[in-house]
């Protein structure tokens, strides 16, 4: 017994001896490896690297080398330029090694940006190569010699040849020029700050390694919602600079641009795109541009959504809005992305055949074949806006003789922003491997798309994304940027490895933890293809049922008192299902052929209509909610489990996100629930919506100070009520009568942005537990946003104590309260 307790505080001690790590390093951790591959590694690697070319991606090649050895192998390779007499890593491209290494014979043919990772003999001497077609592959093929080390697979006989799938790989960023991100969750800019690149672009060369170990090739800097001063001459200079910082990298700069900058910036009278002084000015713009900047990688724009200017002001086509500007950028040989997110967000909601799903098919697919090679059509996975179930685009199997660009958001906008962990490959794969049988032969997605953009918004927060976990996210798009055939398993393996090494036990519990995320974050957020129960007209995180409805911005579910959904049938209803091929129209347009997933989406059903799964419609939503609510607990103890396996700081960061996810799982529960009971009536089988034992609502203990409140909408507190601290401390008690024994208590408060109230929890007079409602939460009101649970484990209860509750407001903060509940546990 004592041998036993000494082993399990030595582990403890050795474990929290792991480094703390902020996340900054995300999957570039190069940590030492353990024996034996540390001997087996060190078995196989040379003293020397050379590079053949001591500049660009390639130079950063040979450096990154360098310090992933030197991290993971503890040895420091000695830097050459020309080929030693001694066995060695060798980095060139192909034209390079033929010049240099004629006797190596490498022979490849390699798309652009592909690369060869290859083992020549040469008499007793080995020498591990990577050759490329150009010096970005180089640089991609480094990074993947070093991934290798890193997942611990074999470098002994290399012979394996990667090219990319499609040649453009992006990011867009939405970052302002003040230095705010429209949708970011991990900081500010690390490119602006008012309205000036950053004197400290440091940050912006660690993000070009990030995107280049994965294989991205641009980045688009500031917001889609552009300012129009990004074409200032005078601020030109200041792309420049972030230019500098990425091109190491093989990175390269592109920019969003405003459609009406001929007018406000070029101060013309007009922006037509098709008057020749428009033109004009684009061209002359753009040359201005690759002046300061040669090797930009193009423009991304914005036109005609969501009241961005566009060529509807002229009666003109997006074909024309587009070409006009790629137009500019061809002799340079810069692309034009063209987002296809066109809608109108005005639309009359009382018109049932209004649909905003049609909108991209409705507004481009007349275009086919009018736009210029190098303009590209930007499409969302879904037709709607990255709801966490859509299905793909029919946009995407309408453009055959255009060049399509596939847009993933990376940043959680929708997905729980970064508070909650959802990683979005299984999402972004059902969309790629969808087949829109466009031809005789399978037509999924990846095989139509000639480029990938992930919207990233990384910021200046340690750990990039907002949380530890999130980096998954855009690991996942770059992966899946180079080679689309990946499955969410090889990624979510590889990147857990990578950010948090090679135990087993780690590994799995978290891969299966990611991979079960995005189908826990729809059971208790949008299950059955409903969505937008979200804050949709306000900051899209919390949950308020009613809000998509009765608005122009078109992301009804139309749920009343007898069912719910979109009719978007073609006999029936929007007609949006007739926009696919007729395989796919056929499969939705059937019930007894349409996916539960996605019948919510596609069919306005009755509650009580039977699903494929057996359940009706009401109670598979009950039960989804329940489930989803539950597994998120359930990941709070798989976690758990991973303690001393794990550095502590990154443990505990990634702890008290699932605690708090765990508890937002149970206000979307209840919420959702609740309000579809009082919608439909129809109890749940199960009895538990709208019962709660154990939950005492706060409205109905004895207040000293506190003010009842009603909360807006009412499905966001407990009872529709909470209490609300108009003075400078106030307090809730009630009497405990249940059965003497341990407990958890569940203190629901609310924790808005303005002020951190603070609140103790007192049994018999006893202090127990205090906090403070320090949380950056996206609102100031009482809302599914602001509440937020505290748990408070271990407590002793008999029947008569006095559970005291007292806050103490701050700011515009009100310390308010909805319920405790005494749960058995
Ligand atoms: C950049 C959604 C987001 C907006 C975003 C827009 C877009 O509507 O909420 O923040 O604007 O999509 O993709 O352009």
């Amino acid at each position: 017994m004592k041998t036993r307790n000494i082993c399990a505080s030595t582990l403890i001690f050795f474990a929290f001896s792991l480094h703390a790590e902020t996340g900054y390093k995300a999957w570039l951790r190069y940590a030492p490896l353990d024996e034996p591959a540390l001997t087996q590694y060190r078995q196989l690697t040379p003293a020397v690297i050379v590079a053949l070319s001591d500049a660009g991606p390639e130079a950063s090649a040979r450096d990154e080398s360098i310090r992933g050895l030197r991290g993971m192998l503890g040895r420091t390779l000695r830097a050459e330029s020309a080929i030693p007499k001694e066995s060695a890593v060798v980095l060139g491209t192909l034209d390079e090694f033929h010049r240099a290494a004629p006797q190596f014979h490498l022979d490849a043919n390699l798309a652009a940006d592909g690369y060869w990772l290859k083992t020549v003999a040469d008499g007793p001497l080995h020498y591990t190569v990577v050759a490329a077609a150009n010096s970005r592959g180089v640089l991609y093929g480094a990074f993947a010699l070093l991934r290798k080390i890193a997942l611990g697979e074999s470098i002994a006989n290399l012979d394996e040849k990667q090219s990319p799938t499609v040649p453009v790989r992006w990011v867009n960023e939405w970052d302002n020029l003040n230095g705010s991100i429209e949708r970011g969750y991990g900081g500010l800019s690390i490119f602006w700050d008012n309205l000036h690149a950053r004197e400290d672009l440091s940050r912006v060369n660690d993000y070009g390694r990030m995107l280049a170990s994965l294989g991205i090739n641009g980045c688009a800097i500031n917001n889609v919602n552009a300012n129009p001063r990004v074409l200032a001459p005078d601020f030109i200079p200041q792309i420049a600079r972030i230019a500098d910082a990425f091109r190491p990298w093989g990175v390269q700069v592109a920019i969003s641009v405003d459609f009406a900058s001929p007018q406000t910036i070029g101060g013309l009278d007009t922006f037509d795109p098709l008057d020749p002084k428009v033109a004009a000015w684009w061209a002359a713009k753009a040359d201005e541009l690759y002046r300061a900047v040669p090797d930009l990688g193009g423009v991304v724009l914005k036109a005609d959504s969501e009241g961005r200017a566009g060529p509807s002001t002229y009666g003109r086509s997006h074909a024309d809005a587009a070409n006009v500007v790629a137009r500019a950028l061809k002799p340079h040989g810069g692309v034009l992305f063209y987002r296809g997110f066109v809608y109108d967000h005005h639309a009359d909601w009382r018109n049932l055949k209004n649909d905003r799903a049609r909108a991209a098919y409705d507004n481009f697919h007349d275009l086919d074949g009018k736009f210029d090679s190098n303009a590209i059509v930007q499409i969302k996975n879904g037709p709607i806006d990255f709801q966490i179930r859509e299905p793909a685009s029919p946009l995407f199997g309408t453009l055959p003789k255009t060049q399509e660009a596939i847009e993933l958001q990376v940043t959680q906008e929708y997905m729980g922003q970064a508070r909650h962990l959802v990683f979005l490959v299984p999402m972004w794969k059902d969309t790629l491997d969808f087949d829109m049988h466009t031809r005789a032969t399978p037509a999924p997605v990846k095989s139509l798309v000639h480029a990938f953009v992930g919207v990233a918004n990384v910021g200046l927060d340690d750990t990039w994304d907002g949380n530890n976990l999130s980096q998954a996210n855009l690991y996942g798009f770059g992966r899946l940027a180079w080679n689309p055939d990946l499955s969410a398993r090889q990624i979510v393996d590889e990147w857990t490895r990578l950010s948090f090494g090679l135990d087993r036990k780690v590994d799995a519990t978290i891969a299966e933890m990611q991979l079960s995320s995005t189908r826990t974050y729809e059971n208790y957020t949008g299950p059955l293809g409903l969505q937008n129960l979200t804050d949709i007209t306000g900051n899209h995180y919390g949950v308020k049922v009613e809000a998509s409805e009765n608005n122009g911005w078109g992301q009804w579910h139309r749920a009343d008192d007898k069912g719910v959904g979109m009719d978007r049938t073609m006999a029936t209803g929007t007609g949006y299902i007739g926009q696919y091929a007729p395989a796919v129209a056929n499969l939705f347009e059937s019930l007894a052929t349409c996916p539960d997933d996605l019948i919510t989406f596609l069919h306005h059903v009755p509650y009580t209509y039977q699903l494929h799964s057996g359940k009706t419609v009401i109670q598979s939503i009950y039960d989804s909610h329940y489930e989803g609510a539950e597994t998120v607990e359930e990941y709070v103890r798989q976690w758990e489990s991973l303690r001393g396996l794990i550095d502590e700081q990154r443990y505990n960061q990634v702890l008290a996100q699932l605690e708090y996810q765990a508890g937002q799982a149970e206000v979307w529960r209840d919420a959702v629930t609740t309000w579809f009971f009082r919608a439909s009536g129809i109890p749940d089988r199960k009895g538990r919506v709208d019962h709660y034992p154990g939950r005492v609502e706060a409205e109905s203990m004895k207040l000293e100070g506190y003010n009842v409140v009603d909360v807006t909408p009412p499905e966001d507190a407990s009872g529709g009520k909470a209490v609300s601290c108009p003075a400078a401390q106030c307090a809730a008690t009630f009497r405990y009568d249940g059965a003497a024994g341990w407990y958890t208590l569940h203190v629901e408060y609310f924790d808005q942005m303005d002020g951190v109230s603070h609140y103790r929890l007192l049994i018999n007079g006893q202090l127990i537990d205090e906090w403070g409602a320090a949380a950056q939460l996206p609102t100031r009101t009482l809302d599914s946003t602001s509440s937020t649970r505290r748990l408070i484990t271990g407590i002793a209860l008999r029947p008569g104590d006095q559970i005291r509750i007292e806050g103490k407001p701050d700011g515009r903060e009100t310390a308010a309260l909805d319920y405790v509940e005494i749960l058995q546990k």
